[in-house]
């Protein structure tokens, strides 16, 4: 693959999506094609099931079931927006990807191992991204943010959730990143935005010189 995928990770209201949104304008201001998207979600099929997960109508078929629906999502989304995409040698950037499975669904989902591995290698084969931001945040802040940004709308199936939950899936997306220091990289997300975002630059510069990637590059 030509082009550089980076996925962000993190509890709710841990700031991905403002993070993503400067970093976009940045990279595009350097010349670089940037594709922004997000999961679930980021392709017309993952979309709709997107509604079903995040509605909380999958829920009643219980945590395997929700695991299927995620990674069927996720393998129309590299189909039809990531891998086109990175041929185009484009730079990729993901609100969520496949460490939110292994999270959300397998470590406080408490699906088997082997069940979430197997669906894993099905779904995201050579697809693993070249850099994960993990925001790493104390989830009562981030809760705090994520009711702000919600205003009146209604908490979503997994933001509804405790406390003592969010708490394990700081601890898991950490483990995550000890377990896989070259692709993770850890973020303290509870400083002020502009001094995150400079963090991230500097990660993603180093990581644009490893991959060797250059401005302008369009499919041939
Ligand atoms: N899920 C997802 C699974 O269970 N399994 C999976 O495989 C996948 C892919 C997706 C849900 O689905 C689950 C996980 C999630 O529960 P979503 O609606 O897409 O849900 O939402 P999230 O990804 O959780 O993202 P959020 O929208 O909650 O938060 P963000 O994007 O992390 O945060 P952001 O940037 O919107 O910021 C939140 C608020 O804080 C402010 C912002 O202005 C905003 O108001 N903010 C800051 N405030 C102070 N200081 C900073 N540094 C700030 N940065 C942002």
């Amino acid at each position: 693959m030509r082009g550089l995928f980076i996925t962000f990770e993190g509890g709710e209201g841990a700031g991905k999506s403002t993070q993503i949104r400067i970093l976009a304008d940045l990279l595009r201001a350097s010349g670089h094609e940037v594709v922004v998207t997000r999961e679930p979600g980021g392709s017309p099929g993952a979309e709709a099931i997107r509604h079903a997960v995040l509605s909380g109508a999958a829920e009643p078929f219980g945590a395997e079931m929700e695991a299927v629906l995620f990674a069927a999502a996720r393998a129309d989304h590299i189909d039809r927006t990531i891998r086109p995409a990175l041929e185009r040698g484009a730079v990729v950037l993901s609100d969520r990807f496949v460490d939110s499975s292994r999270v959300y669904q397998g470590v406080t989902g408490g699906l088997d191992r082997s069940f979430m591995e197997t669906l894993e290698r099905a779904t995201v084969e050579d697809m693993m991204p070249d850099l994960t931001l993990i925001l790493d945040i104390d989830p009562e802040e981030g809760m705090r943010r994520a009711n702000v940004r919600r205003g009146a709308l209604q908490a979503d199936r997994f933001e509804k959730e405790g406390l003592s939950l969010h708490r394990r899936r700081r601890k898991a997306f950490l483990e995550i990143a000890k377990a896989e220091p070259k692709r993770c990289k850890v973020i303290d997300a509870s400083r002020q935005a502009e001094r995150i975002a400079a963090e991230i630059a500097g990660a993603v510069e180093a990581a644009i010189g490893r991959k060797n990637l250059r401005t302008g590059e369009k499919a041939g």
